[in-house]
């Protein structure tokens, strides 16, 4: 088969982002535009002659079409063999374990997770290396600089590979394997959950909703929950992967869950709800009467994991990512175990994993996961609180409530500004940098004093390599704290995030409402930063 070489002209914006290249679907669509990244991707790698690649994605628009040009290009590039999930499918953790269980040299991840899909919606690839995670900025700085320079990529002229039937078909040199995108996975989280107490609590009347959003965990929840577990038919809602997720946002939070939520604070509703995102990745816990944050999913699964086969022996130590609340820390305190705190992106858990210093890593942004992979698995985390309540036989609210009452409470929250004008949110960051030496001293209302403020910069434990201007820390005398950063994952203009956090000792109040808990905080960043006043808006667009 001949390889052909194809000319091509650079784009200046294929930069990856927090977590690969985002884009709307009309930029991905450009003439050769997934194909110079993905050939930019693979000219940054050495030693990929014969070797094997995972590719799979969240089934969103245009999945289909990347998924085509990205094994052409694979196979033009001298890899042996590809995996590909049945019909182009794999859930993000799901590819990472792929990758991990056949020693893949790495794989090609295309999602754009909870953002909207569809022709007006977003599209992402994203490069993971061997280990299974997301690739280091290393790899992914090197991407952005050849993309700016590349004038050609190579590819074959072949038809179209038949994605839905298991098997192997052959693409010049190349071996195309399609497998199923669930069973490995499946079996995976067999071998760290206690199946037979989570199915005894299901056969014992506990009731469950599973929102899958018509995004990518759908077939994975039905297998598992309601296949291996037992758990009722109906338990999985939104369960068929749609191009579009049914004109929806697949992002779980209270927002887009709004409905399931209303449904867990009804006296008759189900014991337990859980959602994930468009790519199977993030996670929406919530018990009877309680909503649980991300930061305190963290801790609580931290601090029972032992209870779980898989994590017997005691977890090694916690990794969260910088605005995450501080919550976690006090559990690794207790244990005794290694606490990190590293910038926002699940790539910067895979050192600490790889080198076995941490077990259990989390983020606000609704993401926890373990060393069983290297991305965030929704699924993992809805599997270990099933486990934790089938042990404790306690429900979710009465777990929560204790847990403050042994280590105190982080009140937390987090506001999203979306779509604000870059250059504005540019500019706000900055006169906010400005201030920072200025601010350590002094004090606000509520006896409110701020003890640092500092811009984060991460020195990685194990690579020893650092990431400077990680997001904005204002830090008190209390414990409590302000963290502001632009997001990494939007497509149009900036998005602003403010974390706000106050810690309440064991001994004090844990029923306070959340935004008049943190109500002190939020004044003070809007008199140092003036958002509402520079953006023009009244309120954030999201609160989480
Ligand atoms: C990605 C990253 C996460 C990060 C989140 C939000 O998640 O993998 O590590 O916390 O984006 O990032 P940002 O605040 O920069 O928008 P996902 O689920 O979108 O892949």
């Amino acid at each position: 088969m001949t390889i052909l070489t194809v000319k091509t002209n650079p784009y200046s914006d294929q930069k990856p982002g927090t977590s690969g290249l985002r884009k709307r679907v009309k930029a991905y669509s450009q003439p050769n535009y997934v194909e110079n990244f993905i050939q930019s991707i693979f000219d940054s790698l050495d030693g990929i002659e014969g070797q094997t690649l995972v590719i799979g994605g969240d089934g969103r628009f245009y999945n289909d079409v990347a998924i085509q040009k990205a094994i052409r290009i694979a196979a033009a590039n001298g890899f042996g063999r590809v995996l590909v999930g049945r019909g182009g499918i794999l859930s993000t953790p799901a590819a990472s374990h792929i990758i991990r269980h056949y020693g893949a040299f790495g794989g090609l991840v295309l999602s754009a997770s909870h953002n909207p899909g569809g022709p007006d919606g977003d599209f992402g690839i994203k490069y993971n290396i061997g280990n299974g995670g997301p690739a280091p900025e290393k790899i992914t700085d090197a991407v952005f600089e050849r993309s700016k320079v590349i004038e050609s990529y190579r590819t074959l002229d072949t038809p179209d590979i038949d994605l839905d039937t298991i098997g192997t078909q052959q693409v010049g040199g190349m071996a195309v394997e399609i497998i199923d995108p669930v069973a490995d996975y499946a079996a995976l989280m067999q071998t760290l959950f206690d199946f037979d107490a989570i199915r005894g609590m299901f056969a014992s009347g506990f009731r469950m909703t599973f929102d899958a959003m018509h995004a990518v965990t759908g077939p994975y929840a039905h297998a598992i929950l309601e296949g291996m577990l037992g758990a009722p038919k109906g338990t999985v809602i939104n369960g068929v992967p749609s191009p579009t997720f049914n004109h929806g946002h697949p992002d779980p939070n209270l927002v887009y869950c709004k409905e399931m939520h209303d449904l867990l604070m009804t006296p008759d509703g189900p014991d337990f709800g859980a959602a994930s995102d468009g790519d199977g990745d993030r996670n929406l816990i919530i018990g009877k009467n309680r909503f649980v944050t991300p930061s305190d999913s963290l801790a609580l699964l931290a601090a029972n994991a032992h209870l779980a086969p898989g994590y017997r022996g005691g977890i090694a130590g916690i990794a969260r990512s910088m605005p995450t609340s501080a919550a976690a820390d006090r559990v690794a305190e207790k244990l005794g175990i290694e606490m990190h705190e590293t910038p926002t992106g699940w790539k910067f858990f895979g050192n600490l994993l790889d080198a076995g210093r941490v077990t259990i890593c989390g983020e606000e942004s609704a993401g926890t996961g373990s060393n069983h992979v290297r991305e965030k698995d929704g699924l993992w985390a809805v599997l270990l609180w099933l486990n934790i309540l089938a042990v404790r036989k306690q429900g979710v609210d009465a777990i929560v409530r204790e847990h403050w009452r042994l280590y105190g409470r982080n009140y937390y929250t987090r506001h999203d500004y979306e779509e604000v004008d870059a250059a504005i949110a540019n500019n706000l960051v900055d006169d906010l940098r400005g201030q920072l030496a200025a601010l350590p001293g002094r004090v606000f209302e509520d006896d409110l004093q701020i003890a640092y403020a500092d811009d984060f910069t991460y020195l990685d434990p194990v690579d020893g390599s650092t990431s400077a201007r990680q997001g904005i820390r204002i830090g008190f005398t209390d414990g409590s704290r302000i963290v502001l950063r632009l997001s990494g994952t939007g497509t149009v203009g900036a998005t602003l995030r403010v974390y706000l956090e106050r810690y309440e000792a064991p001994d004090g109040r844990h029923d306070l409402d959340t935004q008049l808990a943190l109500e002190p905080l939020i004044g003070i960043i809007e008199s140092l930063a003036g958002i509402r006043a520079r953006t023009g808006r009244s309120e954030p667009s999201v609160i989480t």
